[in-house]
């Protein structure tokens, strides 16, 4: 078998996952009434120190039922330009809530409050109502950089003044939860709302919670139900989901060791890898190759891997690779390393 590092979404569940899985009692969840979709609802939120959750089928779902419900159309949602909800989401806020995008720029993903500051414009009829500052943590693009509560506050202090609201995608929210060392109540304390995955680092195959008010999370699941998202029975998966939040948190130290092996010792043979200030489970490759290249040449050594860019490689650790995976990584960059470099 390949080893799969593109992603920590690919991860399978477990043996002891599929058994919750089968044994979960379900009901239909647009009636409210899936139990096990509700106690996940019910526990994320109070783990993460909110009201009230909402299970949704993906990250992506989770952040646009989140800049739904918080937005009317035309408003201005204030985002870092390499935020996957800006990035990767396919101009769905555009298509969805028909915002507008304020692009900010910042250190590892992350906007400073002199930055956002200087890009809110007082209220005139020119200009479109400020409402919304989006946030990323741990943030993808920026190599999977664990953001602490200071970098954070620095935008969100602005954001307050002028009486904007914030979200989180903490999608990887439990990755920098366990590499700041700091709760991850804490790290969502100052958010309006939160969203967090299931099925990445976590190890469930579909799932993610937002989490907010009561009346926020009200709002949103009308929203989840216009976009396709009320799914029925789908207690099953939210038993997956229960079953990552209590058993797989505190082993994403491993994957950041195991990113952090692959760090040191790429470096060693002389690869060059950017490292965010708090690394996690991913590992950035600069190449003088483009992406596409290196990508298929590794696939041939039995390693797969994502691009970040023309010339950048994105490795990510997680529950399905071992120690064994990583040397094999490892080893098949050393055998390319004369291919890439000549
Ligand atoms: N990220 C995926 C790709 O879309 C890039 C990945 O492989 O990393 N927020 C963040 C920060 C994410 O990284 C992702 C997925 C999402 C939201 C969306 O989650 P899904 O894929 O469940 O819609």
């Amino acid at each position: 078998m390949a080893i799969d590092v593109r992603s920590d979404t690919v991860t399978k569940p477990t043996p002891e996952m599929r058994q919750v899985m089968f044994e979960a009692p379900v009901g239909d969840d647009v009636y409210g009434e899936d139990p096990t979709i509700n106690h996940l609802e019910e526990f994320t939120a109070a783990l993460l120190g909110k009201e009230a959750g909402l299970f949704v089928p993906s990250g992506t779902m989770a952040n646009q039922v989140a800049i739904l419900a918080h937005t009317e159309r035309g408003d201005e949602v204030f985002i870092h330009r390499d935020s996957h909800a800006y990035y990767y989401e396919g101009g769905a806020a555009a298509m969805w809530s028909g915002v507008t995008w304020n692009l900010l720029d910042g250190d590892e993903g992350t906007p400073s409050g002199d930055g956002l500051q200087k890009a809110i414009r007082p209220a005139n009829i020119h200009h479109p109502r400020p409402r919304l500052l989006s946030l990323e943590n741990t943030h993808n693009r920026a190599g999977g950089a664990a953001i602490d509560l200071r970098r954070m506050m620095s935008s969100i202090d602005v954001a307050r003044k002028h009486d904007l609201l914030a979200h989180l995608d903490g999608a990887r929210l439990f990755n920098a939860s366990v590499a700041l060392n700091v709760a991850a109540a804490d790290l969502a304390a100052p958010f309006d709302s939160v969203s967090v995955c299931l099925s990445k680092g976590l190890g469930a195959p579909v799932g993610s919670v937002l989490v907010g008010s009561q009346a926020f999370i009200d709002r949103g699941r009308m929203f989840r139900k216009w976009l396709g998202g009320g799914m029925r029975q789908a207690g099953i998966l939210a038993a997956a989901g229960h079953y990552a939040l209590t058993h797989h948190v505190e082993r994403l130290a491993h994957d950041h060791a195991r990113a952090l092996r692959l760090v040191e010792q790429l470096r060693a043979m002389g690869y060059h890898i950017f490292v965010p200030e708090v690394p996690t489970n991913m590992v950035m490759v600069d190449l003088p190759v483009a992406a596409d290249v290196a990508i298929e040449a590794l696939k041939q050594h039995n390693v797969l891997v994502g691009a970040m860019g023309p010339k950048r490689l994105r490795l990510v650790t997680h529950l399905d690779v071992d120690d064994n995976g990583i040397d094999e990584t490892i080893a098949a960059f050393g055998r390319l390393y004369e291919t890439f470099y000549a």
